[in-house]
């Protein structure tokens, strides 16, 4: 890592194009560095040279000479070369294709948490809708579809290092940003829209997630973790975290689509309340939601 980076208290890269983020960021701070220093010089210098004492009366004409344009041009072609050369192929790297990845995994923002959703065994998604949201179902995972049965729902990350990973990131309310600054990458999580990042974590170990959008009064508060993992550690994390099917939510839906588990698997949790729902009104909620996935 460069000294500015080090000095500046960049933490250490985790994914295989941190380095290029990082070098163009040695580079834009020295020439941040380069530039304050110069200005700031200049205008000690400015304040002596023309102070009141020697110069009573001002010079309406001001500096002649071709000085200042040659810096302005020299600062210009600078700021291009890091536009052209370096920040706009590093951003081309990161949108313009998009890989076949190892690992998919949907991101959920809400005020203040976030929730992570993996395919499960059969590496597909459940179809989620917002309208089944609630605390028993927090990202909507609809019961009628088979698909989301073994989905994990889970308010941390886990990854495997050296896999390509897709991430879709969405929110529930406001406008969320899902930072990965060990990973050096982010993207936006927008209500009503989906936005892909992807990455390959490059080393083994745990660190912050965080809202990278002002969203609301605990914005701060809106962490979590990133853990990045050998790919058997993956797979096993993976076998044993709890599925939907799990949930008192999900047992009563795969109940319905008659793929209910065997009674022993089934966390105890209270039959749900009969209440009638009136039609057209968001499934029933098991109560009280005492989910296992938050
Ligand atoms: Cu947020």
């Amino acid at each position: 890592m460069g000294i500015l980076n080090k000095l500046l208290g960049i933490p250490p890269v985790g994914s295989e194009h941190g380095h290029l983020l990082d070098h163009m960021l040695e580079i834009v701070h020295w020439f941040m560095l380069f530039l304050g220093l110069g200005w700031g010089i200049f205008i000690a210098y400015a304040l002596f040279r023309f102070r009141r004492k020697n110069h009573p009366k001002a010079s309406y004409s001001g500096v002649t000479g071709n000085a200042s344009s040659h810096i302005e041009i020299g600062v210009i072609v600078t700021e291009v070369i890091l536009l052209l050369g370096f920040a706009f192929p590093l951003w081309a790297t990161r949108v313009d294709e998009f890989p076949d990845p190892d690992v998919r995994v949907n991101a959920f923002a809400e005020q203040f948490k976030w929730s992570f959703q993996y395919p499960g065994a059969d590496e597909k998604f459940g179809m989620t809708n917002r309208f089944l949201m609630s605390s028993a179902n927090p990202i909507g995972i609809d019961p009628e579809d088979p698909n989301g049965l073994d989905d994990i729902v889970v308010p941390e990350l886990f990854l495997p290092k050296g896999k390509k990973v897709e991430i879709a990131v969405t929110a529930k309310d406001v406008i969320h940003n899902l930072a990965l600054v060990r990973m050096r990458i982010a993207q936006d999580a927008d209500p009503g829209k989906v936005s892909r990042m992807w990455f390959v974590p490059s080393a083994i170990g745990d660190s912050e997630i965080i809202c990278g959008q002002l969203c609301g009064a605990a914005h701060g508060n809106m962490k979590s973790l990133l853990h990045v993992v050998d790919q058997k550690s993956f797979e096993g994390w993976a076998k044993d975290a709890p599925k939907f099917k799990d949930s008192p939510f999900g047992a009563e839906a795969a109940k319905k689509l008659g793929l209910a588990p065997a009674a022993a698997t089934l966390p105890v949790a209270p039959a749900p309340a009969e209440t009638p729902a009136p039609a057209g009104a968001p499934a029933a909620t098991p109560a009280p939601a005492e989910a296992e996935v938050k």
